[in-house]
């Protein structure tokens, strides 16, 4: 079978944005990261770990939903020892004012969430040490107190552990919320959910470590091995939100100069190709995708741009993944020739295509053996439901509802 082995795709419906024939090589912009360069779960059996049939695309997408006394499902985990690797492809992390990333594991409240700020509490935590790199050669690794992580094996987190533990991951707990605020855990919230703010998550600041830039972060299990022996060991990795990030630099014209090119402002973003602050919220367009922002709303809801990276495995096609969406939302999985696929303006005319799945609340699919004529090639897409981005045959606003079309 003659498959095209990685796919990037829009959301789209019978058209999608043209960046290939346009001659536009840009990656669509969004707060997330875009692949994972390394995996090096512990031994022994990585491939067997929890949540290694989802990677890479179940760490690349937003957090997953949970409470604070439970945590995520969305989660790949490393093990004791494990480390992982993940990049930016499409943006580079700024220091900005406070934190600039927020790492997702899946901590959670032992019992209920403490009451008030003077109430115990304990956090099942299983902490990993931060990383960052610009070039992913020379690294930079935030700081932490020792003593307060060796005193968190095998056992849990009190209040006062808690407050020694700045620097590490997996340590706050997560639930679901605006995972776009980040929590101070010297901090009591009274907004918060048992005092965390936002959706919880460890919070980092490139300021801390003295550097103004990064596009890469590495988290690795400390050792701690404070839970269950088993496939879920160790540190699980969720998500890494950026707070703070700038577009890495458009190939294609880029008249307002915020850093995402005329094209993809027209057709991808629906925002203004002539002005760098669509929304004159303050905050350039560019920077707004980059931080989980609507760019044409000054509202400050956690927004990610339609980018649902799909991966083909094996030479002939043994399954699919693509970037886990998020909590209620789902994705359908389509096909089409790639012969029959033709320029339409800025766009592209997808020819007649095939819903293999549609509505899906999981990130990973079987092939179905099929194969494309001799001589011919398929092309594969994923399609977030709900995005109301991309158009429709007759290029008119293809429906929010449904995601295949
Ligand atoms: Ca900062
Ligand atoms: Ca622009
Ligand atoms: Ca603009
Ligand atoms: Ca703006």
């Amino acid at each position: 079978m003659n498959l095209m082995s990685v796919v990037t795709a829009f959301s789209l419906g019978m058209a999608v944005t043209a960046a290939a024939v346009a001659g536009e090589v840009s990656l669509p912009v969004d707060c997330l990261p875009d692949h994972v360069a390394d995996w090096q779960a512990a031994a022994p059996d990585p491939d067997l770990r929890f949540g290694a049939g989802q990677l890479p695309g179940i760490v690349l997408g937003p957090p997953g939903p949970s409470s604070a006394s439970t945590g995520a499902t969305s989660v790949a985990s490393l093990g004791n020892g494990g480390s992982a690797t993940l990049v930016f492809d499409d943006l580079v992390i700024e220091d900005g004012p406070g934190p600039d990333f927020i790492i997702f594991e899946n901590a959670f409240f032992v019992g209920a969430p403490p009451a008030d700020e003077l109430s115990d509490f304990f956090i099942f935590a299983e902490p990993a040490t931060v990383e960052v790199s610009m070039d992913g050669v020379t690294w930079t690794a935030f700081s932490f107190d020792a003593a307060a992580l060796a005193a968190t094996a095998g056992s849990l987190v009190d209040r006062d552990l808690f407050a020694r533990l700045r620097g590490l991951a997996g340590v706050t707990p997560t639930f679901t919320g605006n995972w776009t605020v980040p929590d101070d855990p010297q901090v009591w919230d009274a907004a918060g959910t048992g005092g965390v703010s936002g959706a919880g998550g460890d919070a980092f600041d490139l300021a801390d470590v003295g550097l103004s830039e990064a596009r890469f972060v590495r988290v690795t299990d400390a050792g701690s091995a404070n839970g269950p022996a088993g496939a879920g060991e160790g540190f699980d990795l969720d998500s890494v939100v950026v707070l703070h990030g700038r577009p890495l630099p458009t190939a294609g014209a880029d008249t307002d100069g915020d850093g995402l090119s005329d094209l993809a402002e027209q057709n991808l973003y629906g925002t203004v190709a002539g002005d760098m602050d669509s929304d004159g919220d303050g905050v350039d367009d560019g920077r707004e995708l980059a931080g989980c922002r609507d760019p044409s709303s000054s509202a400050v809801t956690p927004w990610v741009g339609p980018e649902p990276r799909l991966v083909a495995l094996g030479e002939s096609c043994t399954g699919f993944r693509w970037t886990y969406p998020g909590g209620g939302r789902t994705a359908g999985l389509l096909r089409g020739l790639v012969s029959a696929a033709s320029p339409l303006a800025a766009m592209v005319d997808l020819g007649v295509i095939t819903c293999l799945a549609a509505d899906l609340t999981i990130n990973t699919w079987s092939c179905d053996g099929d194969a494309p004529p001799v001589g011919e090639a398929f092309f594969y897409l994923v399609v977030l439901n709900g995005g109301g981005l991309g158009w429709s045959s007759g290029l008119l606003p293809r429906a929010a509802a449904g995601s295949c079309p």
